[in-house]
Order: C-alpha cells, then sequence, then structure tokens
C-alpha cells in the first residue's frame, strides 16, 4: 500500500468509523456485549446445524453423542415406544424447524437450499403414526412460517426459483390431519397415522394443549390458502374446549375426543395445558377476533386467581380451585413471556427472577421440582435443551430493555456452552444433580433456544415487522389482510392512515386492552383486576381478597371483615 493510500485509510477510520462506532456506544452501551453474545449464540447454533446436517440429516434428530440419528417425529408424544411403526424413515424434522432461524440469522444461502431440498424431497404419504400437536407446531409451523419468509418483501430466495412448494407441503400435511377431527365432539384424536388417518381402536385420551393449540398453524394454513376448512377445525376444537370449562373458568388437563369428558380435572400452566393458554391470547393478536380476546381473559384471570401463590404456580382441581400439586416444571417457565403480551410485567418479572434462581441453583432448569418438599422430582431430573427460560428473557428485554435481562441470557449460554456442547452437538441433561449427559439434540434447540437467545442479543430481524412467535418459536407475521380487526398497537409503524395522518406508535401488545383499568371513556377490566372472594366483599383472612384493578395492588382483609386497599401506617 502506498504511502497516500495509507493516509486516505487512516483518515477514513477517523473521520467515519470512529465516530460511528461512538454514536452506536452512545445510543446503546451494551451494543459490544450484544454483539459478543449474538456471535457466541450463531456459533452455538451453526455447531448444532452442522453436527445435525453431517451426522443425522435427513432423518429427524440428532444423537449427538453417539453422532447418529433418531427419527423422533413419529417417537414424539409417545410413552410406549415398543409400537412404533417401522415404515418410517425421518422427515428431516430438524432441517424444518431450522428454516425460520436461518432466516433470523440472514443465512440466505442456507435457507434457500434447504427449501430447495425439501420442495424436492419432503412426502407425507408415510405409513406413520405421529402426534398432532407435535407435528402442528413442529412440521406445519415450520414450513408455513418459512414460507412466509421465502416470500415476503425482503425476498429472502432468488426471484422465480421458489414456487410454493413449502406451502404446497403444508397443505398436503393439512389435508392429512383433518380426518383427526372427524369425532362426535369436534376434539381432534392426539394420533393419526399420516398415510392412513385415525386408525381402528386408536386412543381416545388427549391433552388441553393437544387439542386447544392448533389455530395459529391451521389459522395461517387457511389464509394462506384460502381454504377455510383448516381454521375452521381448529376453531370449532377450540369452542368445544372452551365449552368444557368449569364455573371457575378452569380447565383440566386430559380428556376424552370421543365422549368429550374429562379424564384429568387437575392442570395448572405446564405439561398438558400451556399452549392452550398461549394459543388464544396470541390467536387474538394474529387473527384480531374479539371472541379470542374473551376466552384468553376469562382464562387468564381464572389462573391468576387459582394457580398463583406469590411468582409460583401450582396446580389446581378445576371443580374446586383447591390446590393439587405444588410443583415447578420447566415448561412453565414459558408463562412470564406470556405475561409480557399481557402487559402484566410486574408479575413476568416476579415469576422470571424465581425461574431464573432455579437455573442458577442447578445450572439448567429441572424438568419437575417439588415445591412442598423443597427437592427435585425423583424420576424428572432431566432437561432436554428447553427453550423457555431464554423465551421469557428475550420477551422481558423486549419491554423492559432492563440489561439485568442480558445477564440472565449470558449465564444461560455459558451454561448450555459449559454442560450440554459436546463435539457432535448439543446434548440433553439426564440428571442436573450429576450433569449426566442424555444422546438426544431435540429439534427445539434450533426451533427455539438458539433463536429466542440470539434476539435477545440481536433483535435486528423484529425492526420492520411485527410478528408473533408460534409455541414452537416460528414468526408469522401480523398482517392487517388477517385480521378481523387490527389492534391498533399492532398497525405497523411505517403505516399512516390516508385519511387521519395517524401514526400509531409500536406497544406491548395487549397494553391498549389490560392496564389500568381506566381506557379513555371506556371502563375496561385489567388482566391484574382478581375479584374478592366474596361479592360482598366480606373476608375472613387476606386470602379472601383480589387484586384491585387499577392500582394491581392486593386488597387485605380489614379488622372488620372487609376487603379494601388499607393503607399501612
Ligand atoms: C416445545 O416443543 C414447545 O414450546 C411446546 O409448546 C412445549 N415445549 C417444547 C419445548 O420445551
Amino acid at each position: 500500500m502506498s504511502r497516500r493510500n495509507r493516509w486516505i485509510w487512516v483518515l477514513i477510520f477517523m473521520v467515519i468509523i470512529i465516530p460511528a462506532l461512538c454514536i452506536e456506544a452512545k445510543q446503546d452501551p451494551y451494543a459490544a456485549k450484544k454483539k459478543r453474545m449474538s456471535d457466541k449464540v450463531r456459533r452455538m447454533f451453526y455447531h448444532a446445524y452442522d453436527s445435525y446436517m453431517m451426522y443425522a440429516f435427513p432423518h429427524d434428530e440428532l444423537k449427538p453423542l453417539t453422532k447418529t440419528f433418531t427419527d423422533s417425529l413419529s417417537e414424539l408424544g409417545n410413552l410406549r415406544l415398543e409400537h412404533l411403526p417401522q415404515e418410517y424413515n425421518g422427515s428431516a424434522l430438524t432441517l424444518i424447524e431450522s428454516l425460520s432461524s436461518l432466516a433470523i440469522l440472514g443465512n440466505h444461502t442456507e435457507f434457500e437450499k434447504a427449501v430447495l431440498w425439501l420442495s424436492e424431497n419432503l412426502k407425507f404419504d408415510v405409513d406413520a403414526r405421529i402426534n398432532l400437536f407435535e407435528c402442528n407446531i413442529r412440521v406445519l409451523g415450520g414450513l408455513v412460517s418459512a414460507h412466509i419468509l421465502a416470500t415476503d418483501s425482503t425476498n429472502r430466495l432468488a426471484k422465480g426459483m421458489y414456487k410454493n412448494e413449502l406451502l404446497l407441503l403444508a397443505e398436503e400435511l393439512g389435508q392429512r390431519f383433518l380426518p383427526a377431527f372427524d369425532t362426535p365432539t369436534g376434539l381432534p384424536y392426539a394420533w393419526i397415522n399420516l398415510k392412513h388417518g385415525v386408525m381402528d381402536n386408536e386412543i381416545t385420551e388427549t391433552s388441553t394443549s393437544g387439542c386447544g393449540s392448533l389455530i395459529l398453524e391451521m389459522g395461517a394454513l387457511s389464509h394462506l390458502t384460502g381454504d377455510p376448512r383448516f381454521e375452521s377445525a381448529a376453531l370449532r376444537a377450540l369452542r368445544k374446549l372452551w365449552s368444557m370449562r368449569s364455573s371457575l373458568n378452569l380447565l383440566g388437563t386430559t380428556l376424552d375426543v370421543e365422549t368429550g369428558e374429562w379424564i384429568e380435572y387437575s392442570s395448572g400452566i405446564g405439561a398438558g395445558v400451556d399452549s392452550f393458554y398461549e394459543y388464544l391470547l396470541k390467536a387474538h393478536i394474529l387473527f384480531g377476533r374479539e371472541e379470542y380476546w374473551r376466552m384468553f381473559q376469562s382464562a387468564y384471570l381464572a389462573v391468576q386467581k387459582y394457580f398463583r401463590h406469590g411468582p409460583w404456580y401450582h396446580e389446581a382441581d378445576m371443580r374446586t380451585g383447591r390446590a393439587t400439586f405444588w410443583q415447578l416444571t420447566s415448561l412453565q417457565a414459558f408463562w412470564p413471556g406470556l405475561q409480557v403480551l399481557v402487559g402484566d410485567i410486574a408479575a413476568a418479572n416476579s415469576s422470571h427472577r424465581e425461574f431464573f434462581h432455579v437455573w442458577q441453583k442447578f445450572g439448567v432448569l429441572p424438568e419437575r421440582y417439588l415445591l412442598d418438599h423443597q427437592m427435585l422430582h425423583p424420576t424428572e431430573k432431566y432437561y432436554p435443551l428447553r427453550p423457555e427460560l431464554a423465551e421469557s428473557t428475550f420477551f422481558l428485554y423486549q419491554a423492559t430493555k432492563d440489561p439485568w435481562y442480558l445477564e440472565v441470557g449470558e449465564s444461560i449460554v455459558d451454561s448450555l456452552n459449559l454442560h450440554t456442547r459436546v463435539e457432535g452437538g448439543f446434548a440433553s441433561i439426564r440428571d442436573v444433580t450429576t450433569m449426566e449427559l442424555e444422546d438426544h439434540q431435540h429439534s427445539f434447540f434450533l426451533a427455539e433456544t438458539c433463536k429466542y437467545l440470539y434476539l435477545l442479543f440481536d433483535d435486528s430481524f423484529l425492526v420492520n415487522q411485527n410478528y408473533i412467535f408460534t409455541t414452537e418459536g416460528h414468526p408469522l407475521p401480523i398482517l392487517s389482510s388477517w385480521q378481523e380487526r387490527l389492534p391498533v398497537a399492532y398497525i405497523p409503524s411505517n403505516w399512516t392512515s390516508v385519511k387521519s395522518g395517524y401514526q400509531p406508535k409500536r406497544a406491548s401488545a395487549m397494553s391498549l386492552r389490560m392496564c389500568p383499568a381506566n381506557c379513555g371513556n371506556e371502563l375496561l377490566q385489567s388482566a391484574c383486576h382478581i375479584p374478592d372472594f366474596q361479592a360482598d366483599h366480606r373476608c375472613v383472612t387476606d386470602e379472601d381478597c383480589g387484586i384491585d384493578s387499577t392500582s394491581c395492588r392486593r386488597r387485605s382483609c380489614s379488622m372488620a371483615g372487609f376487603c379494601g386497599l388499607w393503607l399501612s401506617i
């Protein structure tokens, strides 16, 4: 390089690059940390992805310790593995689950390669008995989301090379789902055979989340294809399920799809129920239907009233509201993230802190912890690389920009690298007390865990478009054309109404609806409002009193036996 050129470079560095770095640092003092951490998560994702592609693809999931594979789509949700079908050889499940993460990481080349391969090779005409819920959230959700990402204005796929193949595959899969809904109740069977439909003597038991969290993927499929059957089937099932709630607005965990009767009356916010709540709110955000909002609001209030105990959530009997099991399960850790969408940030923050304490105590989140005995569940000491705590951390950072959540994220990343990274990918933990590993890299590690950790540190993907994330972490854009009535908070920030010139602000999902109770002239019930036990506000203990709707403060019982907000002197 000549001396003159060298001086030009020094000048460029001083005049352009240094000020640019200073501006960036001034705008966001955590920019350097975020960059370092997002690079670290990117490397984690590629270690998991490359290992899958090398040792397992086109089978479903990677076994990272033995560097081999498992065709797990037919195993998911299956407790009796001896009945597995013989003729199933995998559906590239982890590749499908990785599509939206590749798009978020900006890897258009790999995204394009994956779409091409799936377009040419993926087949659903297979004699495999699969779990409807799992196949819906992982495969249908993965395909629908990737189709949208492939065809949106960012042009992730070279023009002309993509002929809606992912959507065609999704449509075919959706059609294969439909026979499952052919029951007297409209509630779908939990299991179907992709080739033959519902088999003779199929079990009729399903879970609340299994039949109540299909509406996002199947609704999106109807909007994309113009075929209303998918959304109608999922909505009919959801309505039936909601009609089975108790007078306390609580639901159980398992039920019979033929009779429409409950099998397990106890439920909480974790396994078997979790995504039911999630989908009521997210369906309202995505499709704008008031009906979803009404169901969600009643269900949410009931959860806060009957399951919540300070920052913890126990389980309760849907008929009486009485506590049944005092357990923390790692799936519950998604709840604070959902509360962020509600606008209930304080409650989200306090629960999230408790989950993180448990994470710190063990190094990861154990599957089940017995709160009443202060001990791990004897047979559920595992951590299968679940995403829920990372997911809530991402949502809380989005809402608060409190740098503490970046530290939580960093700690999660460090634990994952320390305890679960092996040469052949990332392995699940069989026992959190010994950190003994298990030979399984679940596809949700790529679809959710890495994605939420990455978005925590680099949310540039979200700048120009609002998305909701399915329960499996696949983004679906909030489009006015899908809305029955668009909640104002979700009108894109670059949109200007021709009539009014009104420029709405991006806001927390439900900020207009939930808190505080007084919104303009309308009096709305706030999500923090939990009514007193007795309608006449009489009480014996503080526990009989609910939460005040305008201040969100817990009411207490006065000496005279009335609930109220009493000033402490
Ligand atoms: C994911 O498959 C989904 O988030 C599901 O709703 C429950 N949790 C697993 C990962 O933990």
